[in-house]
């Protein structure tokens, strides 16, 4: 619990038919009533007052709510006032509350402050500032499925299987003469084997929830004079990237954001790549390679003129999905459209004549994740993935020290610390900070 007082306008800043402010703290209460020049309150029960100033005049009408701790939202005495949404009244407000012994709370100190108090898990407080954030409907169906603790139940499942492992084998080395006949036992091949199927199951649903906070970058990449500047101009419907017949026109690397059903697509126009390019041209090369190696997704333009030009191994990194475009269908003559085969999506289309880009629109939609309806999606982060993977990491090995106890309970011992990072179980206070200053004041 929290010794000092906080207060801040919950409402956005400028004039509105409502204003609120927020106390919370242990202090809240008895300024709560100072302000009114009330006696007392009932918790949870609205009581229509008037507001006074610091020098007992009165400053506006209108409704005080008592929260008591901890069933308030910081799990602390919480006071609200309702008033009228001018800036000089909310103001007045707040000075009187910093005067009666309160601060000014910083960002995200009152959702801190609920997480602190085990109000939500850290996976929750962060959905509450993606909800505010949120600029799609989808987005914000998500964000408050993660509120609601969708995401963390699914992480708490798995903590909780890995618990139960991790007692079974410790408890196997504890009978160390018995060790190998325990571990040799096939329940524990067969727990790692769900375990990791369900990590692998987290992963595919937090990366969805990732691409509809975050949207997800896609770079065109491909030989030069493939067709990748004129598939941008396709895509956003402008002509905003340069288009000649001589090969190596693009050279810096051209940025456009466009949106398919809401979620933001940022899409990296790239120099062509090849070999034996002069100075210039090489410097875009290199940035473009970059550009390839942060990508969500690679779309890899070809002229289907001259058949399927693979890139270069080393060219493209293994982890980076890749989507074959077969460009200039207008002159190769191919039929426009999308197939899969082997898991390997071509489209077919041409840039220019503008034919079967509606077929690369629902692809990316499908990447997206926009046409897969499992029930199971919630908002997550880049961080909330960096920790799935380690998590992933240590499962893996947990399978190949299968037989030797003691590294086994190690890495399912740092597995589980991997994914208590995502509900806040284990966290830094330099995370904390960076996390909550990313909110609203008054939140
Ligand atoms: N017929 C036809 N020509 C196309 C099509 N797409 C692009 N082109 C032509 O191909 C040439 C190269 O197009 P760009 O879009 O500049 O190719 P790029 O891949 O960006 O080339 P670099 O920037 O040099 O790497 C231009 O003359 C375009 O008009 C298409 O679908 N059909
Ligand atoms: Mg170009």
């Amino acid at each position: 619990m929290h010794h000092d007082t906080i207060c801040a306008i919950a409402t956005p800043p400028g004039r509105g038919g409502i204003g609120i402010v927020r106390l919370s703290g242990p202090k809240a209460k008895s300024i709560g009533l100072a302000i009114c020049q009330i006696t007392q309150i009932t918790p949870r029960q609205v009581k229509f007052v008037s507001f006074y100033s610091t020098s007992g005049e009165p400053i506006d009408n209108g409704l005080i709510l008592l929260f008591t701790a901890p069933h308030s939202f910081t799990g602390e005495d919480v006071i609200e006032f309702q008033g009228h949404g001018s800036p000089v009244i909310l103001d007045q407000l707040i000075q009187h509350c910093i005067g009666s012994g309160a601060r000014l709370a910083r960002p995200g100190e009152f959702s801190e402050r609920a997480f602190l108090n085990d109000k939500l898990d850290l996976a929750q407080a962060e959905a509450i500032a993606d909800l505010i954030n949120s600029q799609t409907q989808s987005a914000a169906r998500l964000a408050l499925r993660s509120l609601q603790g969708e995401f963390s139940q699914r992480v708490e499942g798995l903590v909780t299987s890995l618990i139960k492992l991790r007692t079974y084998v410790e408890a196997a080395i504890d009978f160390a003469e018995e060790e190998i006949d325990f571990l040799a036992d096939s329940q524990i091949q067969h727990d790692l084997h769900t375990l990791s199927k369900q990590l692998a199951a987290l992963q595919t649903s937090a990366n969805r929830g990732r691409i509809f906070r975050d949207g997800m970058t896609l770079v065109l990449a491909g030989r030069p004079n493939a067709g990748k500047s004129s598939l941008l101009n396709a895509l956003t419907g402008t002509d905003s990237a340069i288009v000649t017949e001589i090969p190596g026109t693009t050279r810096d690397i051209l940025r456009e954001v466009i949106q398919i059903n809401g979620i933001p697509l940022t899409l990296l126009d790239t120099a062509g790549l090849r070999l034996n390019p002069d100075p210039i041209e090489q410097q875009g090369i290199r940035k473009a390679e970059r550009a390839i190696t942060d990508a969500d997704r690679i779309l890899w333009v070809y002229d289907g003129t001259i058949g399927h030009p693979e890139p270069d191994t080393e060219q493209l990194p293994p982890d980076v999905p890749i989507t074959w475009v077969h460009n200039k269908a207008d002159l190769s003559g191919a039929t426009t459209g999308c197939t899969t085969h082997n898991e390997q999506t071509t489209i077919v289309l041409s840039a220019r004549e503008q034919h079967g880009i509606d077929a690369l629109r629902r692809h990316l939609a499908d990447c997206c994740g926009q046409h897969q309806n499992d029930g199971g999606e919630f908002m997550a982060r880049r961080r909330h993935l960096t920790a799935i993977t380690q998590a992933e990491a240590h499962l893996q090995q947990a399978q190949q020290h299968q037989y030797a106890g003691e590294l086994l309970a190690e890495d399912l011992r740092q597995c589980q610390l991997a994914l208590a990072h995502i509900t806040g179980a284990f966290t830094s206070d330099d995370l904390l900070g960076e996390i909550f200053s990313q909110f609203c004041i008054g939140k």
